[in-house]
């Protein structure tokens, strides 16, 4: 092991070595036991070659065999640091592969606050990029894995030096990444980050929720932050699904005391300049942000999560925003599910944003964000000048279209073909609308689409008109489908609401599990579904006992074994079962996240050979030989070459 260490070194490896090399080199001695992982990676191909992929696979379509071509990076070879298992330390790359520098040299040499002035100062728009999260979040249900985004992070690092910042994290990438792609979450940022230290990482936390869908005691929210900056999370940007400030300012207390740079997020939903919906009008959005400004957000953002801003509304918020704040960076997130995400952003920017959301094209459009070459070339020449050059964006946007073509079974465009301007009416956030259809066509109810859209706006209604986003958004949507199951109408849901038996989500929303809506609880209705069940009054997390973080260590010890780290304490107490079920996956599968996306989820086919990379230095080179009949247990045996040597790994078929 010891000869591996230094085999993988990047400063061996790339740097000129002297005799100094190994007394600064201590991670050298870290010798890590020889586990078995290739031969619990050939039983996964196995398993995936006799029974199909382990992940639910949404859409009969098939991997694209189509592979992405990289783009190189200026020094030519990638940059490629050992597989981090534990904590993100800072890369050791030779000055001469290093990136240019970016954002994140001022947010590490100015801390937050001199960051936001930088920001504020700076000349032209910014932007971040949404396509390593919220981009796949919309419209590939959130199942990009960590192996395609480290392949073009380097190339990010190189070409998009420029960029406010690389959303990467947090929202439904948590729980995904574990549940669905076997793999850790904290991995994939300390990786992203070894391979991209210049540009700023920006995640999206729920506030008192955090990254889960239900509220967290204190202590969990403060120490996820903690834990998520010492990864190398930087930009934390906080929302409460009920715009309710308590839990917004409890989730910039943890992001700012692990000293991260707060970015709260008021979240948009309404027509600001539309008279008649006068319950999210501009002063309640004027208003909001001051409270924000107040408790000491460092940015403030408009998180336009059904993306309802139009350019009239925009020129109007953004303005007066603009106006009562002049020293605030702004940020503006918008999907654009109506098709109007560019023509809004521009005029956010003309109205005095400081920074605005893109996905690259081949990611952007319908649910996504507005793309990122539109918005360069819109803006080429002019004062809003982004400083990106367009043809780095087309080399980006190639390699995420081939990219998403290994994505095909997740893809929504499998079923929807545009995106819709009727999202102004029924107000559904990017995801939830994409869920939603995708739900609605897997249940032949595709062309009941229009009715599930128009219970969704009852829903609402009935809910008091909500700000809708994770996890208000998923209450109407539940609500939403318990009427279309039910044939219920508003009227009728409002009569009968003493007697009928309402989804639980819905119950505890109305008993106050996640906060105080803005204008209070619907009456009569709230009564009439409560009667005499308990109302939790102010903020839920204030009565939740603290998380007991050591006690829950010792706990995973005794089921996992030693290898526990702080990342997985985490884990495990944000999504405790969802984790159990990742380690007693990889303890049968192995580390499956070093595998292509096509042999992970369709494995590889007979004859085929292929390299498996388990960290830098040490490669497998497999070729898949042939799958045995069917013995009387019900199995099959399924035969490997394994670096030249015969290997075969006994299957349970299932099919
Ligand atoms: C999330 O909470 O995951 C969101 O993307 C909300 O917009
Ligand atoms: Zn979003």
């Amino acid at each position: 092991p010891f000869l591996q260490n230094v085999l993988s070194n990047d400063q061996f490896l790339y740097g000129t070595v002297d005799t100094q090399f190994i007394d600064e080199n201590q991670d050298l001695f870290n010798l890590k036991p020889v586990q078995n992982r290739a031969q619990r990676l050939l039983h996964y191909l196995g398993h995936v070659m006799v029974n199909g992929p382990t992940t639910p696979i949404p859409v009969k379509a098939k991997p694209s065999s189509i592979d992405p071509v990289i783009p190189s990076v200026p020094m030519g070879k990638n940059y490629n640091p050992p597989c981090a298992h534990l904590r993100y330390t800072t890369p050791t790359t030779p000055a001469h592969r290093r990136p240019p520098v970016g954002f994140r040299d001022v947010l590490l040499r100015e801390g937050p606050e001199g960051f936001a002035r930088a920001v504020r100062r700076h000349d032209g728009l910014l932007l971040m990029d949404t396509t390593f999260r919220d981009a796949h979040q919309s419209l590939l249900a959130t199942r990009v894995r960590t192996h395609d985004l480290k392949n073009i992070a380097p190339f990010v690092s190189h070409n998009f030096s420029n960029l406010f910042s690389v959303e990467n994290w947090g929202g439904a990438t948590f729980d995904v990444a574990m549940r669905f792609l076997c793999e850790c979450p904290w991995r994939r940022l300390q990786e992203l980050r070894a391979l991209l230290p210049n540009v700023p990482f920006q995640m999206l936390l729920r506030g008192a929720n955090a990254v889960g869908y239900t509220n967290y005691p204190d202590n969990a929210v403060h120490k996820f932050c903690e834990v998520a900056r010492e990864n190398g999370m930087d930009i934390f940007r906080v929302f409460d699904s009920l715009n309710y400030l308590p839990n917004m300012l409890l989730g910039m207390e943890a992001a700012g005391a692990a000293g991260g740079v707060v970015e709260a997020a008021v979240s948009y939903t309404g027509d600001v300049s539309d008279p008649m919906r006068q319950k999210y009008s501009l002063q309640y959005y004027l208003d909001l942000a001051e409270e924000l400004v107040k408790a000491g957000t460092h940015i403030l953002a408009i998180k336009d999560m059904a993306g309802l801003l139009k350019p009239e509304s925009s020129r109007l918020l953004i303005g007066s925003l603009r106006q009562r704040l002049p020293d605030m960076p702004l940020h503006v997130h918008t999907h654009d599910t109506a098709g109007a995400g560019v023509a809004a952003m521009l005029a956010c920017a003309e109205a005095g944003a400081d920074i605005v959301d893109v996905a690259v094209d081949s990611m952007a459009g319908m649910t996504s964000q507005p793309s990122m070459g539109a918005i360069v070339a819109c803006t080429k020449g002019t004062k809003l000048n982004t400083g990106i050059a367009l043809e780095k964006v087309f080399d980006y946007s190639e390699y995420w279209e081939v990219t998403r073509g290994l994505y095909a079974p997740f893809d929504c465009t499998a079923t929807m073909k545009s995106g819709n301007a009727d999202v102004y009416e029924n107000e559904i956030p990017g995801g939830q609308y994409t869920n939603l259809h995708f739900q609605a066509h897997s249940m032949g109810l595709g062309n009941k689409f229009k009715e599930v859209k128009k219970s969704y706006t009852e829903a609402n209604k009935l809910l008091g008109d909500l700000i809708k986003v994770t996890p208000s958004s998923k209450i109407v949507g539940d609500l939403a489908q318990f009427m279309v199951q039910n044939s219920l109408s508003r009227a009728e849901v409002e009569e009968r609401a003493d007697e009928l038996s309402f989804p639980l989500s819905v119950v505890e929303f109305l008993q106050g599990h996640i906060g105080i809506p803005h204008g209070g609880f619907p009456e009569p209705f709230r009564s009439k579904v409560l009667k005499s069940l308990p109302r939790v009054e102010g903020r839920p997390g204030a009565s939740l006992p603290p998380m007991d973080f050591q006690a829950l260590e010792k706990q995973l010890r005794e089921s996992h074994g030693d290898d526990i780290s702080t990342e997985d304490v985490m884990s495990a107490a944000m999504y405790p079962k969802v984790f159990q079920e990742f380690r007693e996956f990889t303890s049968t599968f192995g580390p499956v996240d070093c595998l292509n996306t096509r042999l992970f989820l369709d494995g590889p086919k007979i004859a085929e050979e292929f390299e498996v990379e388990l960290e830098r230095g040490k490669i497998l080179h497999i070729k898949a030989l042939a799958l045995g009949d069917l013995n009387k247990a019900g199995q099959r045996e399924v035969f490997f070459e394994l670096n030249g040597q015969l290997r075969s790994v006994l299957v349970k078929d299932t099919v």
